[in-house]
């Protein structure tokens, strides 16, 4: 038995002082201040928040991309992603085109078994939408623990799916319970503009959001809207949000009552257009990631924080996809079309997340649900995981509201040879962290192993209607 003793407890209903009793790898019960029986074996939370185990619900250990693969393995990404205060990861298999699903994730299973060092639970991308992987959709939902698809509107011969074949897995999502996760974007489009850009030798990092405008981010999120709305309100859940305009699909679906909703990442609450991705030369190339960086002259960050407070944003995913510099990203030196997409945050989402309560963004219950539990409840896996209560996992982080982090290539923890947020500071860090029971990272040291973290089959989202 262990007691955490003496913090301040976050729940999405507010903050209350009380100690969280551990039995094993669950939580026993919670004590007023002083009212635990002692014996168990104290941890001592004076002065910090006690907060659930951060979920990240969007992140890609391994995937093959652009030619080459994100730089984290399941092992090197969940060691990070713990030490960040993240104690589960919902990580995307895939089908690639052509591809039997149920292979797909036979693969994803084969690169993550016993090398996790936190819980895991895998989202389905379909690369190909046809008779087979409709009749999979079924079996992965009922057997297999995978209840949440994702389709690309994006990336023509790579991911893409027509309308055709996003409407027939809507389809089959309204009558199985799924959630259909969107990449909305428009791919056949976008791929017009980076032709002609190309053709004029516009060949540096900046343009490869210049050819992504937000107008693509939001026709194809209403679009994914209106499909879902044929398919009889299926669910829908846009990942990586980065642009007002998209933002206004949404909040518009949402205020008819509809089964949308959508996620967006601390690379677009924080960072730009013009001061990342137009850095000089070929330095942007760190912050290549679709969607795009948005332009600082416009109103995407302030209204990105503004609607994860109204939750139209429901909660905030890493989209974590990194690639090193050297050999990953410079294959795109000369064609930004080349360098392969994304940036790697996962160990700093709870970090970035809790500036924005420093800097008066988000309430410290907006936080704890932002970053826990509705991605819990969004995905299956709540009150199992995403809550400090009686029955629930004891995945809890000691969070200290006085300390520092100070964001580094030199001291993260991620396979990357560069950090997206090199030199930024946070007004706060994480203490401990505990997965299960089981203390895997205390005041900077990581004392826990590959090989911990279980598989976890997910149930239907809670928000549907
Ligand atoms: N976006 C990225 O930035 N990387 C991987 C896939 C995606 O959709
Ligand atoms: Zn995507
Ligand atoms: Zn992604």
């Amino acid at each position: 038995m262990k007691l955490i003793k003496g913090g301040t407890v976050i729940s999405p209903s507010g903050a209350s002082k009380a100690d969280v009793l551990i039995d094993g790898e669950t939580i026993a019960a919670l004590y007023a201040p002083g009212q635990a029986p002692d014996g168990p074996e104290v941890i001592d939370a004076t002065g910090k928040y006690v907060i659930p185990g951060a979920i990240d619900a969007h992140t890609h250990m391994q995937l093959p991309f652009g030619g080459t693969a994100a730089s984290d393995t399941f092992d090197t990404g969940t060691r990070a992603a713990a030490i960040g205060g993240t104690t589960t990861i919902i990580d995307f298999a895939v089908q690639r085109t052509g591809e039997v699903v149920q292979d797909g994730l036979a693969a994803w299973h084969a690169k993550a078994a016993g090398n996790c060092h936190i819980d895991y639970a895998f989202h389905m991308i379909l690369g190909g939408v046809d008779d087979d992987s409709l009749k999979a959709m079924d079996q992965l939902v009922t057997d297999e623990g995978v209840t949440s698809f994702k389709l690309f509107m994006a990336y023509p011969g790579v991911f893409y799916s027509d309308d055709g074949q996003i409407l027939r897995a809507m389809q089959k999502a309204r009558g199985n319970g799924a959630m259909i996760m969107m990449h909305a974007e428009n791919g056949p489009a976008i791929d017009v503009l980076v032709k002609q850009a190309l053709e004029r030798g516009e060949t540096d990092p900046i343009f490869h959001g210049i050819t992504r405008p937000q107008e693509l981010e939001a026709e194809a999120t209403s679009r994914a809207i209106w499909l879902a709305s044929v398919a009889a309100d299926c669910p829908l859940y846009i990942v990586h949000l980065s642009a007002s305009k998209a933002l206004e699909q949404v909040a518009a679906a949402r205020d008819l009552g509809r089964n949308v909703f959508a996620e967006t990442c601390p690379q677009y609450l924080y960072l730009t257009l013009e001061d990342q991705l137009g850095a000089p030369g070929f330095e942007g190339a760190k912050w290549v990631c679709s969607t795009p960086l948005r332009s600082k002259h416009e109103s995407h960050r302030a209204d990105l924080w503004r609607g994860l407070r109204t939750n139209d944003l429901a909660m905030v995913s890493t989209d974590h996809c990194p690639f090193c510099m050297k050999d990953q990203k410079e294959l795109g030196i000369g064609d930004f079309s080349k360098i392969p997409n994304g940036i790697g945050s996962v160990e700093h989402r709870v970090d970035l997340l809790y500036q924005g309560v420093v800097d008066g963004k988000l309430s410290l219950a907006r936080w704890v649900e932002t970053i826990a539990t509705t991605p819990a409840r969004m995905f299956g896996l709540y009150p199992k995981k995403g809550i400090i209560a009686p029955g629930s996992d004891a995945d809890i982080v000691l969070y200290d509201p006085n300390g520092r982090t100070r964001i580094s290539v030199e001291t993260h923890h991620m396979n990357m040879d560069y950090s997206a947020w090199e030199g930024w500071e946070i007004d706060g860090s994480v203490d401990t962290v505990i997965s299960r029971g089981s203390v895997v990272a205390s005041g900077g040291e990581y004392t826990g192993h590959a090989g911990h973290g279980q598989f976890l089959k997910r149930g239907l989202s809670e928000y549907l209607i």
